[in-house]
């Protein structure tokens, strides 16, 4: 029986891959700023941007230069010895985001591990927890990786059974609630509260405009650590150059990934103060590949890129396009029950149970009209173009996705 290209391809995957994912039945083989090719040669938008880190669009060239430029001078050397890149880079990235330190890591979630140890540090040597007792404040629905310290504190099953036993010194309170905060908060021991301003795999949940400014004061008032998680969506994801930034605050930790590097290479870093940063001393923690000069030269590419193509006010002005529109539709559809989010981080909530197919469906359908994007948590789509994504593109990607809403309305 005849295979196509992509069906081959799957095959070779079921055969010799783990099974620890299920993607849509698409094989992409090129990409190059909102578009993204099957191999059969179909073109599609991607709505995912590979869970925002492709915010620059796929093989940004200036991105692309950066990595081939210094991809045949020097790669890696280890933080064992100094390489030229590594200080610019820090000098680079803290000005750019205004903290006086950073420590380089590779993926989102070590950023996230490295977050955590850094607040227990902190806890110790400045709060003066007692050995082994501080405690981090998470709030339900969180997602950042998938270590065993980051899904300690996840509420999510599928992320937690059968891997058990957890990390201890982890409280877990529920999202968007200053009161629950407020109590746990009464804990001397709480070194620390990491939040995602957004939670995104939870279908990008915003909370009330007060909550995150809030719970930033408490957390002041009792001698407790904000960690941002920003993986998702820092970096103008949200329409700011940070999410925070959009409640007027600066976290005392701050934790970047994904479009850090504009999905060229593994990047993540964790900013944060003098004070907070120099609890860590030396060989007390890092990577192989924490600081390489090949990701620290991306990033700085990466980071200019969202700068000077001003992408952070396009993601505002086309993110209220993209509510507004959908907003509309919603008045006179029984299918598309609420749509949320802020800059180009968005998400519809399909009227259907969680455990429905019907947002998967719609998914497929877009799919077979040239629009990528995927479901989470079963009846919620999220829409994340890259955004460098220009007013025409979004309007001819709303049609899709509203003519495909369409088929679906009971
Ligand atoms: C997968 C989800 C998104 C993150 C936040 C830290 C990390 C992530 C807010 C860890 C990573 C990725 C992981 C990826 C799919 C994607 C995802 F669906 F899994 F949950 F975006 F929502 N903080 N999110 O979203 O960063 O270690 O992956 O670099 O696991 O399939 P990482």
């Amino acid at each position: 029986m005849h295979q196509t290209l992509s069906e081959k391809a799957i095959e070779i995957e079921n055969e010799f891959g783990a099974h620890n994912y299920h993607p849509l039945p698409v094989v992409l083989n090129k990409g190059e700023g909102v578009h993204v090719w099957d191999l059969e040669g179909k073109k599609y938008y991607d709505f995912l941007s590979a869970y925002s880190a492709v915010n620059q669009g796929h093989c940004h060239p200036k991105i692309i230069k950066a990595l081939l430029d210094q991809s045949s001078k020097l790669t890696l050397t280890s933080r064992a010895f100094h390489n030229d890149v590594l200080g610019q880079y820090e000098k680079f990235i803290t000005s750019f985001f205004g903290y006086d330190k950073v420590l380089p890591m590779n993926t989102g979630v070590e950023g996230g591990e490295t977050a955590v140890k850094l607040a227990r540090k902190w806890g110790y040597e400045v709060k003066k927890i007692p050995k082994d007792r501080a405690k981090i404040i998470f709030v339900e629905g969180n997602f950042w990786g998938r270590t065993l310290g980051a899904i300690s504190s996840s509420t999510d099953p599928s992320s937690t059974i059968g891997f058990g036993p957890f990390m201890p010194g982890y409280e877990i309170i529920p999202y968007n609630d200053i009161d629950a905060l407020k109590a746990s908060l009464s804990d001397p021991n709480v070194a620390a509260f990491m939040v995602e301003p957004i939670q995104g795999e939870a279908g990008v949940v915003v909370p009330d405009d007060d909550y995150l400014i809030s719970a930033y004061n408490l957390c002041k008032e009792n001698n407790v650590l904000f960690i941002a998680d920003e993986v998702q969506t820092g970096i103008g994801r949200t329409g700011k150059m940070l999410c925070c930034d959009h409640h007027g605050f600066k976290p005392d930790i701050l934790i970047l990934g994904k479009a850090l590097s504009g999905g060229v290479f593994p990047v993540s870093a964790i900013l944060s103060s003098n004070e907070i940063m120099l609890t860590i001393k030396p060989g007390e923690h890092g990577s192989t590949f924490g600081g390489n000069p090949l990701g620290c030269k991306v990033a700085i590419a990466a980071l200019e890129v969202v700068r000077d193509e001003g992408l952070v006010k396009n993601a505002e002005y086309l993110g209220s396009i993209f509510r507004d529109e959908i907003n509309k539709y919603i008045q006179s559809s029984n299918i598309a029950k609420i749509v949320r989010g802020k800059g180009l981080l968005n998400a519809i909530v399909i009227n259907d149970s969680e455990d429905s197919d019907t947002a998967l469906n719609i998914c497929k359908s877009m799919c077979s009209k040239g629009l990528l994007a995927k479901p989470t948590h079963g009846n919620i789509i999220r829409f994340a173009p890259p955004l460098i994504i220009n007013e025409e593109q979004l309007l001819s990607a709303l049609s899709i996705i509203k003519e495909t809403l369409k088929e679906f309305e009971i």
